[in-house]
């Protein structure tokens, strides 16, 4: 089967996510909604996706990410002016908020006195500035639309929301960009292959057969944003074949930018792949103590090189 059948062909045999038509009709009203401003947009995906054993699912295959990268790219994505369509899994970290993944609200209020039965809930005083910080920051960004964030969970909605997302991101040609940082299953059970009910650990062990996800970048470059700027990650344990990946990657693919990352590392260090160049981005462990994000030198060297081809295809 050629590649491209492949890609319709799976549409086939995953499940709609639920609501699906709304979610689509918001994407498309974001999108517009900054055409007519003549904004830079950017897709950021982030999290990882689930794959589901059973269609009423009790067990699924899940992995690691949990959406650092994405959500603090968006944060710095938005403060060098884009609008930001952000595709992150559900119940993984969210731009602003991530700031108090660790905490929950008990951790954040007490109850104070101030007359003899008078009780209020105050925010502690040791997070009042870091929480007032990035709730006028959170403010600023819901009053100028420019963040649409949008959940997905399995494999499945991940696929769909991609490609509703790719061509609603068309109509704004190379203004849009595409940050592809999710880590996405590169197996799935169809639709027709997974039963219904809960796995029985009765019928003994499980022997799972897994089919391959086509790789989405071919049709999303060639098809869904033939004129975006795109940039893929790379993600490997082993640093060796990190770069041949990369470069094989784009050969493939040929989109603009592949930024390569080894887990371990991947906070400290990345490696910018394109046609012409390698280039590392990294930030030292004393900007790292210092609470420095890689993502805030990823991004500027982001939007300098979708800039760049910005300005080749105008002139
Ligand atoms: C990445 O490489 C991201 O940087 C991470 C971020 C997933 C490592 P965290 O969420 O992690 O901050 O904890 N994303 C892409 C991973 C991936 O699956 N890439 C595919 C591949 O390497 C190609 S698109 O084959």
């Amino acid at each position: 089967m050629a590649e491209h059948d492949k890609w319709d062909d799976i549409f086939t045999r995953i499940a709609v996510p639920e609501q699906f038509d709304e979610t689509k009709s918001r994407i498309n009203s974001f999108i517009d909604s900054h055409k007519a401003l003549g904004k830079d947009v950017v897709l950021v995906t982030s999290g990882g996706t689930t794959v589901p054993l059973e269609s009423r699912t009790v067990r699924f295959i899940d992995n690691f990410s949990v959406g650092t990268r994405g959500s603090s790219s968006a944060e710095y994505f938005l403060q060098h002016g884009y609008a930001v369509l952000f595709l992150h899994r559900s119940r993984s970290l969210k731009p602003f908020s991530r700031h108090f993944s660790r905490l929950s609200v008990l951790d954040l209020i007490e109850i104070s006195c101030t007359h003899a039965d008078l009780e209020t809930l105050t925010v502690k005083d040791c997070y009042r500035a870091k929480i007032k910080k990035q709730l006028s920051l959170y403010e600023s960004v819901r009053q100028s639309g420019s963040l649409l964030c949008v959940e997905f969970t399995s494999l499945a909605d991940y696929l769909y929301l991609l490609r509703a997302s790719c061509q609603a991101l068309h109509s704004i040609g190379p203004k849009a960009v595409l940050y592809l940082a999710a880590a996405v299953s590169d197996f799935y059970i169809p639709k027709n292959e997974m039963p219904e009910h809960k796995i029985q650990s009765s019928d003994g062990a499980l022997q799972l057969s897994l089919q391959l996800v086509p790789k989405m970048l071919k049709p999303l470059v060639k098809d869904w944003v033939p004129s975006a700027f795109v940039v893929s990650f790379k993600l490997e344990t082993d640093e060796q074949i990190l770069v041949k990946k990369s470069k094989d990657s784009l050969t493939k693919y040929q989109h603009q930018l592949v930024i390569a990352n080894v887990l371990d590392t991947r906070k400290q260090k990345v490696l910018f792949v394109s046609r012409l160049s390698e280039e590392f981005v990294s930030i030292s462990s004393e900007e790292m103590a210092a609470g420095i994000e890689i993502e805030s030198k990823i991004i500027p060297a982001v939007k300098q090189r979708h800039h760049e081809f910005l300005n080749q295809r105008q002139s």
